[in-house]
């Protein structure tokens, strides 16, 4: 496996259906430094997330980017993405091991100190916890924010890079960082944000700067 940065993680917002607009914001989050995109799509049929993850996969190649996508292996396969990003009700990791091979990435959520034990003992490359702070992106299945004490537990913990998801802006990514956390995953911060681009440079400067002061 090549050293993979997963400082700044764009994923992508599903509610912006039409295509264009949907890669015009992908694009200008690669532009702003992006380190890596996860594709989540949870309405899509498997033909619309499929053509939609090609041409994901396309932009990411162009900027040199990895691509993960959410849940679905079969999509992975199918347009050789870099790996995916999976969870408790997915399938088991192990399984997605053996389907995927040693090369891909696997990114596993997490949502609470027990979660991030059993993830030690898993072969994925990092853990996803979540959700961090309030969000109104993803209302279904969310646990009890863990918040910066969540992190910090988690952190002491845990043996593999820590990707914080959930409610992330340019307010608070400086105490994500500088409480342990590897990197971020983003949604509205950067999807609807007035400027993706800008916002997403700006959401990279915080971290660098954080990282290097730690
Ligand atoms: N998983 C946990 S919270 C979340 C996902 C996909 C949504 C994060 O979106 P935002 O807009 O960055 O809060
Ligand atoms: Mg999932």
């Amino acid at each position: 496996m090549k050293h993979v940065d997963y400082s700044l993680m764009y994923v992508t917002d599903e509610r912006i259906t039409d295509d264009s607009q949907f890669l015009q914001i992908l694009e200008s989050s690669l532009k702003g430094g992006v380190s890596i995109v996860q594709l989540r799509e949870k309405k899509l049929n498997t033909k619309a997330f499929y053509n939609r993850a090609l041409a994901v996969n396309k932009l990411c190649l162009k900027y040199n980017i990895p691509l993960i996508i959410n849940d679905r292996i079969d999509i992975a396969l199918a347009i050789d993405a870099d790996g995916i990003h999976i969870g408790q009700k997915d399938l088991p990791a192990p399984i997605a091991r053996k389907l995927l091979g040693k090369n891909k990435i696997i990114g596993w959520s997490v949502s609470n100190v027990k979660q991030a034990l059993e993830a030690n003992n898993l072969d994925v490359n990092y853990i996803g916890i979540s959700p961090i702070f309030i969000t109104n992106t993803k209302t279904k299945d969310l646990d009890l924010p863990l918040g910066i004490e969540g992190l910090k537990e988690i952190k002491k913990i845990c043996n593999k890079p820590i990707i914080c998801i959930g409610g992330i802006n340019n307010k608070n990514t400086a105490s994500i960082i500088q409480n342990g956390s590897d990197g971020i995953a983003i949604v509205s911060a950067i999807s609807q944000a007035n400027n993706p681009e800008q916002a997403t440079t700006q959401l990279k400067k915080i971290i660098c700067q954080t990282g290097t002061k730690k």
